[in-house]
């Protein structure tokens, strides 16, 4: 399986981190060529997010029968969904299917997290060490270790000293958790706290949810898939795939016709409605102009917060619950079930955060300036350094020995989102500077492995054993980013997308926003012209 050097250290033709949608398509990829291929994956099973993220009511916010692979028309065929937005037991089972299916677990390390990953120069090799103090070594080194995957934790004074059950959203526990006749104090309402309220709620005792922003939220509609309707898709999957590939986003788009400051108020509110009715992401695409327009937004939030006001009885909790202060769809847009009728129950309390912050957490409560709310269980929901902490957790050291940490101290840099100057034959999968977050995740896995897959048959065809991005090319490639972020409202908002949610991290838009479509064209002129912008020898 691998070449035993007199160092005995085990060598691979591609060292893999992480074993989610990205780590195994790349292994099937590249196995299938012929290249000795090594997944490390800290977890012990595949599925990076869906393995990890396992709090009640997680579900993918992209349709299930596009949040899926498209690369075997076989798997396309055999695999059937179940709902319309599928449940993380069901993307879980989903991608162990996979694993089994194309027999990828035999190239998959279990429970080892890589510590760090050093370049090589003398012998053009990445130089990988586990936790556990095990060496190998890869001629390339690929990082699919996710968007969302580095969990963060909240600093309040005392969080640690919490004495009874303390839960991350993003770490849960493989046990269901009862929550039966308890008092559960849950800080954060964005994505995963959306989800998990309702659930939690109709199990505990009390729940006090404590929120600092209030988070736009359109509902799922959730359901199960009709026979006929998976039938339809599974027999136009190739087209609906063409159709996602070519998308701004990633899944099939509603037709967006015209501006919302163009139209009159009963046009808007008539559009506003019909996307409301039909559920999802797809809402953003009502107009045209929402993300890129103040006012525009404005209509759009102002008809979300009046659905908030209409489903949520006690009028100062749908105050609250109101978002304001940051455009509509510039923090990640929930999709929820059921989330805000929830503050509707009895046994449901909402701290606002603004007016009342969290001073302290002791061992039995969550004091806040005005009152101490005595809990038995604790649940963060309090996100992730998303896009760069799962690489910067790794010791990773390029040329010259320059630190990745260090060269994205000021915000990360890298050609195409996919390799940073300095750093050859690493490649991030969905990495910072690509569509990623703002995509259908596994349109973009798919569209980053098989372009690397591509440059790697490139380059053996004509010997070549390094590749590395230029640096001049990279520089116009995030200032490119940048520019593209300026033009819309993103970058007003204090998200994740920004760094905004981890202290000290430099405040720069992360992702690509033109769109996986014209992603995917510069992605192919580049390699069409010769990988211009890489060197390769
Ligand atoms: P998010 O979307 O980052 O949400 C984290 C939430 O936790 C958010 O409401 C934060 O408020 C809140 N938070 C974080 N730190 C604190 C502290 N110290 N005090 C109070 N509240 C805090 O993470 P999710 O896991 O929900 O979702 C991540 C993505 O996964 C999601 O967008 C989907 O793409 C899937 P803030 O808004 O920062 O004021």
């Amino acid at each position: 399986m691998s070449d035993q050097r007199a160092t005995d250290v085990p060598t691979y033709d591609a060292a893999v981190v992480g074993a989610g949608f990205a780590g195994l398509y790349m292994l099937y990829r590249l196995r299938g060529l012929g290249y000795r291929v090594r997944v490390f994956e800290a977890g012990d099973g595949v599925g990076g997010t869906w393995y990890w993220n396992r709090y009640p009511g997680a579900r993918c916010d992209v349709e299930s029968v596009d949040y899926s692979y498209s690369f075997s028309p076989e798997l396309e065929q055999e695999w059937t969904w179940s709902e319309r937005y599928a449940a993380q037991p069901e993307i879980l089972e989903y991608l162990n299917f996979v694993a089994d299916r194309f027999d990828l677990r035999r190239d998959i390390q279990f429970e080892t997290r890589i510590a760090s990953a050093t370049f090589d120069e003398g012998l053009h090799r990445w130089a990988l060490v586990t936790t556990a103090g095990e060496s190998v070594t890869a001629t390339f080194c690929v990082m699919a270790t996710g968007c969302l995957s580095a969990t963060k934790l909240p600093e309040i004074e005392g969080v640690e000293s919490f004495a009874g059950p303390t839960y991350h959203t993003g770490r849960w526990p493989h046990e269901p958790v009862d929550f039966s006749g308890q008092r559960v104090g849950m800080i954060g309402t964005g994505s995963s706290a959306i989800q998990s309220i309702p659930h939690i709620a109709s199990q505990a005792e009390r729940l006090v949810v404590f929120q600092r922003t209030a988070n736009f939220a359109v509902p799922a509609w959730n359901r199960p898939l009709d026979p006929d309707y998976i039938a339809a898709v599974k027999a136009d999957y190739p087209a609906r795939r063409e159709l996602c590939r070519q998308s701004q986003a990633g899944f099939p788009p509603s037709p967006v016709e015209g501006n919302a400051l163009e139209a009159t108020e009963e046009e808007r509110e008539k559009r506003f409605q019909e996307h409301w009715d039909d559920g999802g992401l797809r809402f953003l695409g009502s107009f045209a102009d929402i993300l890129i327009d103040q006012a525009a937004n404005d209509t759009v939030s102002e008809f979300i917060r009046q659905k908030i006001r209409a489903t949520v009885k006690d009028p100062v909790t749908a105050e609250i619950l109101s978002p304001k202060g940051y455009p509509c769809g510039t923090k990640r847009l929930c999709v929820d079930i059921g989330y805000f009728e929830t503050y509707n129950r009895d046994n449901v309390t909402l701290v606002d955060l603004r007016a009342n912050p969290i001073e302290r957490i002791t061992p039995t409560s969550i004091v806040t300036a005005d009152e101490t709310y005595e809990i038995d269980t604790l649940v963060l929901a309090t996100g992730f350094d998303a896009m760069t902490g799962a690489l910067t957790q790794i010791d990773i050291t390029g040329v010259a020995g320059q630190k990745l940490k260090e060269k994205w101290r000021n915000g990360p840099r890298a050609y195409l989102g996919l390799v940073a100057a300095g750093f050859p034959n690493m490649f991030l999968i969905t990495g910072p500077g690509s569509p990623s977050v703002l995509s259908n995740m596994v349109v973009s896995i798919e569209q980053h492995v098989d372009w690397v897959v591509d440059c790697l048959e490139k380059m053996r065809e004509n010997g070549q054993t390094e590749a590395a991005a230029d640096l001049a090319a990279e520089d116009g490639w995030v200032e490119m980013v940048a520019q593209l972020a300026d033009f819309t409202l993103f970058p007003k908002a204090n998200s994740w997308y920004v760094g905004a949610n981890v202290e000290g991290k430099p405040r720069v838009f992360m992702p690509y926003i033109g769109g996986v479509q014209t992603y995917r064209q510069h992605c192919d002129l580049v390699a069409l012209g010769g990988y211009e912008g890489f060197s390769f020898s």
